[in-house]
């Protein structure tokens, strides 16, 4: 399945229906006044925020969304039926930008929304409202109107929809370092796991469940190698998805047991994060020391522990789920 993550749509609500021009006309009646019913209101489009979409798929399928137009109106003063909303289901995090053109080139401008509660609507393009029929248009100096009102037309427009996934924690560490098989053991996600580089190719939230009905979401993203900024690997891309995490933790394989030295991966992490947003490295962090299972482990911990003595370090296994209450714990704080 496609993960899309960012996203250009057209969108348009639904046209006013049109009021209309009648005339009473009844046996025994000859003169009947004017009776021509309103347009009915265009339909909104509306974003809704929803936690079982994870990602913005549909509309990448779907990128022009349209809404009805609402019924004209009709003689004896039947109004035109107003339309309902289209409502589009986007996953909590969407930030949606209108999204202009500039010599033809597509510019962004200022956010418009940010849907990041579960249920949370946003109108994007409101419907237009019906016309006036013309009974609206009657008066003493005026007894047979044929003034009506067309319907108005729905807003429309180009946006673009971005997903900064929301979680409390991001993990963030070289391929292979066991950021997967961390967020396994420690939540019910049950991300692919593999000893391969790359095998996480999108965000995945799980959730860890803490004493006293406390929860705390943490995003697994894409592992991040050096040069990720110049679009190395994966790129850096997959960062956005952890602008808005209140914590990091540096996820380092710890044993070196592909040839790197975790301190050269930490330094190179941190720099692919400053090159990205300068934000990111001001975050609360900690770093893991994953696979303290293998021998190499314990000495690269204490060597890592002298560069950095101000660097919170714990050790676990991902593989073997040791160490993982404590690094629970320092996410709680
Ligand atoms: N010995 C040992 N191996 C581990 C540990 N944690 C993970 N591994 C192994 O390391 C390999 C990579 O693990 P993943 O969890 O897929 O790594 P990742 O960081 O998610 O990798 P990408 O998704 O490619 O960025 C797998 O073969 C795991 O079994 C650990 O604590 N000890
Ligand atoms: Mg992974």
């Amino acid at each position: 399945m496609r993960f899309v993550d960012q996203i250009r749509i057209h969108a348009k609500a639904g046209d006013g229906g049109n009021g209309c021009c009648s005339f009473r006309r009844e046996k025994y009646i000859p003169h009947g006044g004017p009776d021509g019913g309103d347009g009915g209101g265009g339909g909104d489009i509306i974003l809704q925020a929803d936690h079982d979409t994870d990602n913005l798929v549909a509309l990448f399928f779907e990128p022009l969304v349209r809404s009805a137009r609402g019924g004209h109106g009709k003689g004896k003063n039947k109004h035109g039926r107003s339309a309902g909303p289209t409502i589009v289901r986007v996953p909590a995090g969407t930030v949606v930008h209108r999204a202009g053109r500039e010599h033809g080139d597509p510019v962004e401008e200022e956010p418009i929304a940010d849907l990041t509660e579960h249920g949370q609507r946003f109108i994007l393009c409101k419907g237009g409202d019906g016309g006036k029929g013309n009974t609206h248009f009657k008066s003493s100096t005026n007894r047979v109107p044929r003034q009506h009102t067309k319907g108005f037309p729905g807003e429309e427009g180009w946006f673009s929809l971005e997903l900064r996934t929301i979680a409390d924690v991001g993990l963030v560490g070289y391929p292979n370092a066991g950021k997967s098989t961390l967020l396994g053991a420690i939540s019910a996600a049950h991300p692919k796991t593999a000893p391969y580089p790359f095998t996480t190719l999108h965000p995945v939230i799980g959730v860890v469940d803490l004493p006293e009905y406390n929860r705390l979401t943490v995003a697994d993203i894409p592992g991040i190698i050096e040069g990720a900024h110049d679009n190395k690997g994966l790129g850096h891309e997959f960062l956005r998805h952890i602008v808005r995490c209140k914590m990091l933790l540096f996820v380092l394989d710890m044993a070196g047991s592909e040839g790197r030295s975790p301190i050269a991966d930490y330094q190179s992490l941190r720099k692919e994060l400053r090159l990205y947003d300068p934000t990111l490295v001001k975050k609360p962090s900690a770093v893991v020391a994953n696979k303290s299972d293998l021998p190499a482990a314990a000495s690269h911990a204490d060597a890592f522990r002298k560069k950095f003595p101000k660097m919170p370090v714990v050790e676990i296994s991902a593989l073997e789920k040791s160490g993982l209450g404590p690094l629970i714990e320092k996410m709680q704080q």
